[in-house]
């Protein structure tokens, strides 16, 4: 008789989160990934990030941060990348070594580079008028390029499948929607619609 072997054990995962954050794109991950997890909101109102118990997870006191069997991180894209790799390799995450790899890195690095910096002075941060208007720019050329990405009538970043680059992309996309600043980019406007009425989207922005 072969030797039993145990099932594995379900890791335990925590999120730290507060709504309208980037945890939100890692909320978003875990829903689509199908993954029991614990939610843990932080009173970011009442300061809660800033204090000893929070800074133990995230020195620089910040949300999010995402705990597995006991080991936190932070950093979300980070987040992403190991939650595709380690519990969906080769279809959230495209295989190491498959060619649609090399763009879904890019998307995911494109978004802390390129899309998150000006549309928060654009939108968000209580900016002088003038970087202001230099941000929205620079913003909207970050989305011409995403929209040439996707000219070719492909439903997804990297191609036919859903990846965490869309999870990623979809979350800074859902704040621009909001400004207004998708207006006049009506192939990324549909695209951002389209994937934020992905089930797993709409769970996790339960609140
Ligand atoms: N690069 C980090 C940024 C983390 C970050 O700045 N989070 C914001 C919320 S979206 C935060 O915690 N802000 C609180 C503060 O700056 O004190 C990531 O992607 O996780």
């Amino acid at each position: 008789m072969p030797p039993m072997t145990a099932a594995a054990a379900a890791p335990s995962i925590t999120l730290h989160y507060a709504p309208h954050t980037r945890a939100g794109r890692v909320r978003w991950l875990l829903e689509e990934l199908g993954l029991p997890h614990q939610l843990h909101r932080v009173d970011f109102a009442g300061g809660e990030h800033k204090g000893d118990a929070h800074r133990r997870l995230h020195p620089l006191g910040r949300i999010p941060v995402l705990e597995v069997d006991g080991v936190a991180m932070f950093e979300s894209g980070a987040m992403l990348i190991y939650l595709a790799d380690r519990f969906a390799p080769g279809t959230l995450a495209p295989a190491l070594d498959a060619p649609a790899r090399m763009a879904y890195l890019q998307w995911l690095f494109f978004v802390p580079s390129h899309l998150e910096p000006p549309l928060l002075d654009a939108a968000i941060y209580d900016v002088p008028a003038e970087r202001k208007a230099a941000a929205r720019a620079t913003f909207d050329d970050a989305l011409r390029v995403l929209g040439d990405a996707l000219a070719d009538g492909r439903p997804h970043l990297c191609g036919d499948a859903f990846t965490a680059a869309d999870v990623s992309v979809g979350s800074v996309l859902g704040w621009a929607r909001g400004a207004g600043f998708l207006d006049a980019h009506p192939t990324v406007l549909a695209y951002g619609r389209r994937i934020a009425g992905r089930p797993a989207a709409k769970a996790a922005r339960a609140d």
